[in-house]
């Protein structure tokens, strides 16, 4: 009986994922391919070759319920410094985190990794754009095969210290390419125990003000 309530309870927690990253990596591309819209489709998230996301945007997620998505702006812009972007976010609200990168693997992508795993919440890493780096290296004779290793080894490298945590190619001009199928699946798949340890997270924030409530009672006597 308790574990039925328990469970409705998690079915009922709102899942805040961030989708977070350097600026211009595709955060916003993601979160339409995620909700499966084109970038010039109505309600889609602004994209483009400027910096288009002023401020963390929530989207729904299309199939499931009690999940909002998070356009992050892009930490490394001149708005949006490294060394106050954790705070200009508001790191906090949020459950679950999505790091997008693009190309080369950079020093901002190891540091929001770092905060994260600080703030002991979970991450997945998204290099997008991967249909760009494929065609690169087709045009100096290296196959699909080959570059996908190439960046999925140089990913995993650079997050071992970390995890390290589960690792996607993609591309958000194709779902159906590389690895974005996967993704959703395990997003699908890992949402339950996401949801149970954001309720634990709640439930930890508000037991802790109840203990401080008790302790400041207390220390007046
Ligand atoms: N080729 C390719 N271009 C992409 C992909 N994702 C994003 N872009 C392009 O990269 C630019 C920046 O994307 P945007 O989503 O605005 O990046 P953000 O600043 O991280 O939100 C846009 O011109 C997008 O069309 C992708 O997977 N493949
Ligand atoms: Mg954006």
């Amino acid at each position: 009986m308790a574990d039925q309530r328990d469970e409705e309870q998690v079915d009922h927690v709102t899942l805040n994922i961030a989708v977070t990253g350097e600026s211009g990596v595709g955060k916003s591309s993601f979160v339409n391919a995620i909700r499966g819209l084109q970038d010039t489709d109505e309600g889609a998230a602004p994209t483009g070759v400027t910096e288009t996301t002023m401020e963390p945007t929530m989207y729904p997620h299309p199939t499931m319920p009690n999940v909002n998505l998070w356009d992050l702006p892009g930490v490394g812009s001149p708005t949006f410094k490294a060394e106050t972007y954790m705070k200009d976010v508001k790191y906090h609200n949020y459950d679950f985190f999505i790091i997008v990168s693009a190309s080369r693997f950079k020093e901002n992508d190891i540091m929001l990794a770092k905060e994260i795993k600080k703030k002991k919440k979970n991450f997945y890493f998204v290099h997008t754009k991967t249909d760009t780096d494929v065609t690169q290296e087709e045009r100096k004779g290296v196959r699909e095969e080959a570059t996908l290793q190439k960046i999925r080894t140089n990913c995993l490298d650079n997050l071992r210290t970390l995890g390290p945590p589960p690792v996607f190619l993609i591309t958000s001009e194709n779902p159906e390419r590389f690895d974005f199928l996967e993704m959703v699946k395990n997003i699908e798949r890992d949402l339950p125990d996401n949801k149970r340890y954001a309720l634990v997270m709640q439930n930890t924030s508000f037991f802790s003000k109840v203990a401080n409530f008790f302790r400041a009672m207390f220390s007046r006597i």
